[in-house]
């Protein structure tokens, strides 16, 4: 089952079709009891609105209201390698390595909803950096219980030349406005989502294919559950939050985001996140 978040209301897919939820406050619908069992006693319990056809006439938003925007980092060696790549000058390559290898996982803060873009909208790249990729990344809905309750498709605007000049930038590489893509939907089902699931991501600038590549999630160092718990430690989430969970697909390092780039971002049972650079 998937949901999504318009300007008007909370749609709810089953099956191709479309439902409407009777809930119309995001933070309250999200942190129900059992959101799985919820979704599924309201669909069984409403009529069909249209078949999926329908999502086209909607205005999609970033499905995020109150919750915050984390990001685990360096979970994939492909990360760590790029990173020790473009830090390897300044010396602060070393910190990647251990970090990959460490029992604490890297954990940074990376929005809130006001930093966020959704399907169709404009991610932004700094203007003082020269040197940006976007993070196609499966991103954790998590509940104000520490649950993962479901997963959307996320995209962490990165800055390499920022980060590449000293780690301790991270948060301006990483935190701006429009850093952060979400969405479209988030996938909710009774198990965790497949070890095989795919993740992959098109980068295309004046129609051309600059990037393309894919990725299982099974590449990935840490689990979620252990993600989860380092985030929940220290911090509560009053209502419920997000966790990117680390890219493996970078481009090269002769690759650079421009302003009308194309992405998309797409993730098995998921679906497709498209955002242009503005
Ligand atoms: O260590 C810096 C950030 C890493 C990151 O965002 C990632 O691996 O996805
Ligand atoms: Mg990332």
């Amino acid at each position: 089952m998937k949901i999504y978040k318009t300007n008007t209301e909370i749609l709810l897919e089953f099956n191709r079709n479309i439902y409407a939820s009777r809930h119309t406050l995001w933070d309250s619908f999200l942190n129900q009891d059992n959101l799985y069992k919820e979704v599924k006693a309201e669909i069984a319990g409403s009529i069909v609105l249209g078949t999926i056809d329908l999502l086209k006439e909607c205005t999609l938003q970033a499905p995020i209201q109150s919750q915050e925007v984390w990001a685990a980092g360096v979970t994939y060696m492909r990360s760590r390698n790029a990173r020790m790549e473009e830090s390897k000058d300044t010396g602060g390559g070393s910190f990647y390595d251990m970090v990959y290898n460490a029992v604490r996982p890297e954990l940074f803060f990376k929005a809130t909803a006001n930093r966020c873009v959704g399907p169709g909208e404009k991610v932004r790249i700094r203007k003082d950096s020269t040197w940006n990729v976007p993070e196609p990344e499966l991103t954790l809905v998590i509940n104000n219980k520490g649950k993962i309750i479901g997963y959307t498709a996320g995209n962490d605007m990165s800055s390499r030349s920022i980060e590449g000049e000293n780690p301790l930038y991270l948060p301006q590489a990483k935190s701006y406005d429009g850093s952060a893509a979400i969405g479209p939907c988030i996938f909710i089902s009774a198990t965790p989502i497949s070890p095989e699931t795919k993740i992959s991501m098109l980068i295309k600038r004046n129609g051309l294919s600059m990037y393309e590549d894919e990725v299982t999630i099974n590449k990935m160092k840490r689990s979620h559950s252990e993600l989860v718990e380092f985030l929940f430690r220290e911090c509560s989430f009053p209502h419920g939050c997000l966790l990117m969970t680390g890219t493996c697909l970078v481009p090269g390092n002769d690759f650079t985001l421009q302003s009308g780039d194309e992405i998309t971002i797409r993730i098995d049972h998921i679906g497709e996140l498209q955002n242009t650079v503005e």
